[in-house]
């Protein structure tokens, strides 16, 4: 496969500071992962993000699968993204027109412009959903990772959808730093490619998620970015399971990129 820039090289280059931002943490921490903590409890949430917190470079959340959200769970998890040194990305998965997303971003039980580092929309309806999603985030430094492909079997996120999601991304650049994918989409290094549906062995889930390894994702298919999930919650030691990711993405990302 291609060999692509150490994240450091792309740091300078990258011109979102949220992109440069996020490259040197993954320099510093030695780390191309991102835990996704699907679990529905506060108290949970903020117990695997303490102990996992060391290991990543991200931490997505879906906060509305939280049954006892409130403020307070927000600014423990600043706190514990400050400690930790990670940046918070809400999976909320935008998919409405401008209008409706920019109110969906900025109001509602979960403000996420607030909080969330970054996001992320599903390309369907059109560039407006990304618009809608700069008015308000672009001021605040946020940004935006555009769906050009999913895990999961089935899915319609394929050919020219993928493509025209990559040139969609290309025209707003200033606020799409990246994508989810599940492969390396553009040589464009300023673009972070996030790839889910990753196991330390492949397989998959009952209702559709497909899974594949660190080092096919980050190395035969060249993505920036691991998310993992239930392989590192559901572990009996999440820590431990989390520096086994971080070492083989890690380990991957050094194979392919130039010395
Ligand atoms: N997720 C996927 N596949 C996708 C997209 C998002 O799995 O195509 I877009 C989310 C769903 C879940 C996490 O929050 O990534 C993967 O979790 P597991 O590692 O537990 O399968």
């Amino acid at each position: 496969s291609k060999k692509s820039l150490r994240y450091h090289e792309r740091a300078e280059i990258v011109a979102h500071p949220l992109s440069k931002q996020l490259l040197k943490i993954m320099d510093s921490k030695q780390t191309n992962l991102a835990f996704s903590v699907d679990v529905t409890k506060c108290q949970q949430v903020l117990e695997l993000v303490d102990k996992v917190g060391p290991h990543v470079c991200i931490v997505k959340t879906h906060v509305d699968i939280i049954e006892d959200f409130n403020d307070d769970f927000i600014t423990a998890l600043q706190k514990l993204a400050d400690k930790h040194n990670f940046l918070i990305f809400e999976d909320r998965k935008f998919a409405d027109i401008g209008n409706t997303v920019k109110h969906q971003y900025s109001s509602g039980v979960y403000k996420i412009n607030q909080w969330a580092h970054i996001t992320n929309a599903h390309s369907v309806p059109g560039d407006g959903v990304v618009q809608g999603l700069k008015d308000v985030g672009l001021p605040k430094n946020r940004g935006c990772l555009l769906i050009a492909e999913m895990s999961s079997t089935g899915n319609l996120a394929t050919g020219e959808y993928t493509k025209a999601t990559v040139k969609m991304a290309e025209e707003q650049a200033d606020f799409v730093i990246g994508f989810i994918c599940t492969s390396r989409l553009t040589d464009d290094p300023r673009f972070l490619h996030m790839t889910p549906g990753v196991q330390l062995s492949a397989g998959g889930d009952s209702l559709g998620q497909q899974y594949l390894t660190p080092n096919i994702v980050i190395g035969d298919r060249g993505s920036d970015i691991i998310i993992v999930g239930r392989g590192i919650y559901k572990a009996d030691d999440p820590s431990n399971a989390a520096k086994l990711f971080k070492e083989a993405g890690y380990e991957a990302y050094l194979k392919q990129s130039v010395d």
